[in-house]
């Protein structure tokens, strides 16, 4: 959702409150959204919902690092507060893609 120009004080409230969650499912070892966008101060929840398959939410480049294991039922949380593009992988599926883009 992008808000441009002129945005009554009430409107923005609401768009704040909107920010909260945005959620991920891991599954059939791909995320699902792969790519999501979001404004700054959205926390994306990633959940697995594989029967056996552990999975990570792993960022490389700078700052990079990766979660713990997600087993099936868990899931991995994080706050993105800058803007920018977060793409990342699974740590032990190197083929699993995602993207995080973070606008303000
Ligand atoms: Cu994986």
């Amino acid at each position: 959702m992008r808000i441009a120009g002129m945005v009554p004080p009430l409107l923005f409230a609401a768009a704040a409150w909107a920010q909260g969650v945005v959620e991920v499912q891991v599954r059939d070892y791909r995320f699902e959204p792969a790519e999501v966008k979001i404004r700054t101060g959205t926390t994306v929840r990633w959940t697995n919902g594989e029967k056996r398959v552990s999975h990570s939410v792993f960022f490389s480049g700078p700052g990079g690092f990766e979660s713990e294991r997600i087993f099936p039922g868990e899931s991995y949380q994080r706050l993105f507060d800058k803007p920018g593009r977060y793409p990342y992988g699974c740590g032990p599926h190197p083929e699993m893609k995602g993207l995080v883009e973070v606008v303000d």
